[in-house]
């Protein structure tokens, strides 16, 4: 009998074996040297490719090609900073997460998955849970500070429930990844909005107030009308694929409408004289917060080691 061969798409992965879903079912697959050996990435297959398979046994099979990603959300390989590590591939949003307190909103993460988006192709989105704790005057700035900007941003509450429809009407149809700190409420939203998942979840650690890292991989759930979202650790940082310093401030759209009022072509917006975009910052029309974190992923980017 000839060998069935089909179209899926890869659900999760662990070490050298993958999950991929095809026509209902779900494979437990491996890789044809072939393909694991066709790119220098790190990932030959990630979350959300589109895989074509050989079934082998009912729920086992061999992934034979990965067809060409529509987007990618990618970084540097930790330990080996020349090779892309693609974290998830054609996925539509980016739905960046982070909470009012527990963990404290750090906006510097933020920007880092904006970034990551734009190279990626992919549209971002931000949620800011936890809107039943206490809020700061600084959590309200971030929440005026990326509205201004345009972006879409929800504020949510697993226990309140706030936000929580409109988040659901952006996901339907989409396919979306979670992504953010550790502790911030991923897999607590994706319980409440994927009907009949329990994902695991636990308390931010009232020592450190950091959370305990408990989505250990990356899964992928469909949605009820088409489209999926994938749940994701929580990361500390997120290391920058191909971008450099020179690229940095054209991922900041309201510093690039000041470019050209530079003195120097080619300013970097730091130490040069008459800077048109600290200019802006002086007189309001660029947020403080916004160029400060500009600052701080331009100096990281001067580290070689850095991921
Ligand atoms: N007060 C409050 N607590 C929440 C809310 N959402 C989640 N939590 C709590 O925050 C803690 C962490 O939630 P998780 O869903 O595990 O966080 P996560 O982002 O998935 O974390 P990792 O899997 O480690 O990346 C849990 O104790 C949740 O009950 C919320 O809206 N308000
Ligand atoms: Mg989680
Ligand atoms: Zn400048």
């Amino acid at each position: 009998m000839a060998d069935t061969v089909i179209d899926g798409i890869v659900t999760c992965g662990h070490g050298k074996e993958f999950i991929v879903y095809a026509g209902g079912v779900q494979y437990r697959c491996h890789l044809r040297k072939k393909v694991k050996f066709a790119t220098d990435q790190t990932t030959p297959v990630a979350v959300g490719d589109d895989v074509v398979i050989t079934v082998i046994k009912a729920a086992e099979g061999v992934i034979e090609e990965v067809r060409p990603r529509r987007t990618v959300l990618s970084r540097p390989a930790i330990g080996r900073e020349t090779s892309e590590h693609v974290l998830a591939a054609n996925v539509d949003s980016l739905v960046i997460v982070a909470s009012v307190a527990e963990p404290v909103l750090r906006p510097g993460l933020i920007d880092r998955f904006l970034i990551a988006a734009e190279a990626g192709h992919l549209t971002p989105a931000i949620v800011i849970n936890k809107a039943d704790l206490e809020t700061t005057s600084e959590t309200e700035e971030v929440i005026a500070v990326y509205r201004g900007l345009g972006y879409e941003l929800f504020v949510t509450s697993t226990v309140s429930g706030i936000g929580l429809d409109d988040l659901r009407r952006f996901l339907k149809d989409h396919r979306s990844l979670f992504c953010g700190h550790s502790g911030v409420g991923k897999s607590s939203l994706l319980n409440q909005l994927l009907p009949g998942i329990s994902l695991r979840t636990s308390n931010v650690s009232a020592v450190t107030g950091k959370g305990r890292h408990t989505t250990s991989s990356m899964e992928l759930f469909h949605l009820p009308d088409g489209g999926f979202v994938i749940d994701t650790p929580g990361l500390k940082v997120l290391g920058l694929w191909r971008v450099d310093r020179e690229s940095l401030a054209s991922y900041y759209p309201e510093m690039e409408a000041y470019r050209d009022r530079c003195r120097f072509t080619g300013c970097h917006h730091l130490a040069e004289p008459d800077c048109a975009v600290k200019q802006a910052v002086e007189t309001g029309h660029i947020t403080r917060l916004r160029y400060d974190n500009y600052c701080h992923i331009y100096d990281s980017l001067s580290d070689p080691g850095w991921s």
